[in-house]
């Protein structure tokens, strides 16, 4: 039973944000921090009924934006085995939370008594965890508010960690006989490094070292606890935008999406620097990663996520292959509908393997890649991935009798690799091992194919739901009409392509243009936004 006194006390304390809209967009609700203390404390409720629901098994929190400005935040559910929430309860998630925002005292009680009713006996588990942020703790006081107050939960707070770290006690918690410190995170992937490099004998980088954009984050403060601890790497290895304590300069002018979007150098490096180093940049949250370097001619080059799954696609046929595995175990890529053309063709035509195309979000990406593939890759554009080895790799795996390097090697990957969701780091260390073991050079991984000239523009519109999307999100049902001009200028250019989304994590919608030359790809872009903006 529910104390409606309590509920009331705790709803006029918490949810001071009154009047918005909220939705569980692409990777939870995010908005400007002043507007999220009523979804922090609707977070706490849903997080605890979630863990309720599973019996009492440890559910993750973390709280972060991400790659959005620093003056936003937001919140992830992850479940316990390290996935994010099923999307089955993100309608309740939304519902609850404009409830508390509609302020209307005697429905929230009902739903909060409804809701909690469901849960009795069973003790809630919570794991959480947040980014740099300056309004970080005080969004964490809105969310201990419900999940402490009404349902006792047993919470295990981290504090200061990249989202892929909380999702790693999140998913271990059960299968410890002790509690799931950082330090077995950093312990983890640095011995699973340090194992693979020394089986292959890897005694430098193929490059003149490596630069790591942190995007002034919560990854700059961790990657300083890990490198130190990897052979190799720790010598070689330069971090820089790593003041997560400098609270505005998070994600501005550096990190994964300001180098993909803008497709240039972040701030720190020059052109001048050029030499043969491989640079990369995580996101604000370190769950991101995108490469590049210099050419000859000092030109920036992008390595992002459509490279690195070819990558990791191309060594990994190679490695089954090797085993005689290629036809027994099932590999396949997924990505979304922002991979260039040149990547999909190469991954079908050169690499053979399948190729599908899921919903932007690395939750739709991860459901497709776990339900069709032994090896299942996936990573967005943007550089947001991981691999998933299925049961069956593991077991095939295990049970060859040859202990071939190939097959020594296929047994080490799902430990360098963090499969519960893309790891910044994680997945810097997995493209490291395989150019090492390849012999790669940043500009010999660019070689493998050419992408088709593109440009991703954020249009910002008036009311964004008012464009929907359908087929993966490559063409729209609504505004009437839109998508029928869009067809239209695509027609216009030559190997083009073109698509319109709302984005799920910004009040934008973003437009995305691809063409057989850069200047038909901004123009395609020019048209289709501007076709955008008249449609409002
Ligand atoms: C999140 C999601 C990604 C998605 C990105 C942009 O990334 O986890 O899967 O690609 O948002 O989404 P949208 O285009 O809908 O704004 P992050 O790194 O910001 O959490």
């Amino acid at each position: 039973m529910v104390d409606g006194q309590l509920v009331a006390e705790l709803v006029e304390k918490y949810c001071t944000t009154r009047g918005y809209r909220y939705s569980y967009g692409t990777a939870g609700f995010r908005d400007d921090a002043s507007r999220l203390d009523t979804v922090m404390f609707a977070t706490g409720i849903i997080a605890c009924l979630r863990s309720i629901a599973l019996d009492g098994r440890p559910v993750g929190v973390m709280i972060t934006a991400s790659h959005n400005p620093a003056s936003d935040n937001g919140v992830k559910i992850v479940e316990p085995d390290g996935s994010m929430l099923v999307q089955s309860w993100e309608s309740t998630a939304t519902d609850l939370a404009n409830l508390l925002s509609s302020g209307s005292a005697e429905a929230i009680r009902q739903k909060i008594g409804q809701l909690a009713s469901s849960g009795s006996g069973v003790r809630p588990r919570l794991v959480v965890g947040r980014d740099s942020r300056v309004s970080g703790p005080r969004l964490l006081q809105c969310l201990l508010g419900s999940a402490s107050s009404l349902f006792q939960a047993q919470i295990r707070d981290y504090g200061l960690l990249t989202t892929p770290q909380l999702h790693y006690p999140t998913s271990r918690s059960l299968s410890m006989d002790r509690s799931v410190e950082e330090e077995d995170y950093f312990v983890d992937f640095s011995s699973a490094w340090n194992e693979i490099t020394r089986l292959h004998d890897v005694e430098g980088l193929p490059c003149a070292g490596l630069v790591v954009d942190c995007a002034n984050g919560v990854g700059g403060l961790k990657i300083h606890s890990f490198i130190p601890r990897c052979r190799v790497l720790s010598g070689t290895t330069t971090v820089i935008n790593d003041n997560c304590s400098d609270a505005e300069s998070l994600n501005r002018g550096c990190g994964a999406d300001f180098v993909k979007t803008n497709q240039r150098l972040p701030t720190g490096i020059k052109e001048t620097d050029g030499d043969s180093r491989l640079y990369c940049s995580f996101d604000g949250d370190a769950d991101r990663v995108v490469f590049y370097y210099l050419n000859e001619d000092s030109k920036f080059q992008l390595l992002d996520g459509d490279r690195i799954s070819a990558l990791l696609a191309y060594f990994i046929a190679q490695l089954l292959e090797q085993s005689g595995l290629r036809s027994v175990l099932s590999m396949g890529v997924v990505q979304t509908a922002y991979a260039n053309g040149s990547s999909t063709k190469y991954l079908q035509n050169q690499l053979n393997v399948p190729v599908t195309c899921a919903k932007t979000g690395v939750k739709h990406l991860h459901h497709e890649a776990v339900s069709n593939y032994d090896v299942g890759i996936y990573f967005e554009a943007n550089g947001h991935g991981t691999v998933i080895f299925s049961d069956r790799f593991h077991d095939t795996v295990g049970s060859q009798t040859q202990d071939s390097l190939a097959t020594k090697t296929l047994r080490l990957l799902p430990q360098l690799i963090n499969q519960t969701v893309g790891d910044a780091i994680s997945d810097m260390l997995a493209v490291l091992a395989v150019l090492s073991i390849l012999k790669w050079s940043p500009s010999r991984w660019g070689k493998e194919f050419t992408d088709l000239p593109n440009l991703l523009n954020k249009v910002i519109v008036p009311d964004r739901s008012k464009f929907i999307a359908t087929d993966q999100e490559r063409r729209l049902t609504s505004p009437a009409g839109l998508q029928e001009k869009i067809d239209e200028a695509v027609s216009r250019f030559r190997s083009a392509r073109s698509f319109v989304r709302a984005s799920g994590t910004e009040d934008a919608v973003r437009v995305y243009a691809e063409a057989a030359t850069q200047e038909e790809a901004n123009e395609l872009s020019a048209v289709v936004s501007r076709l955008v903006l008249e449609s409002c």
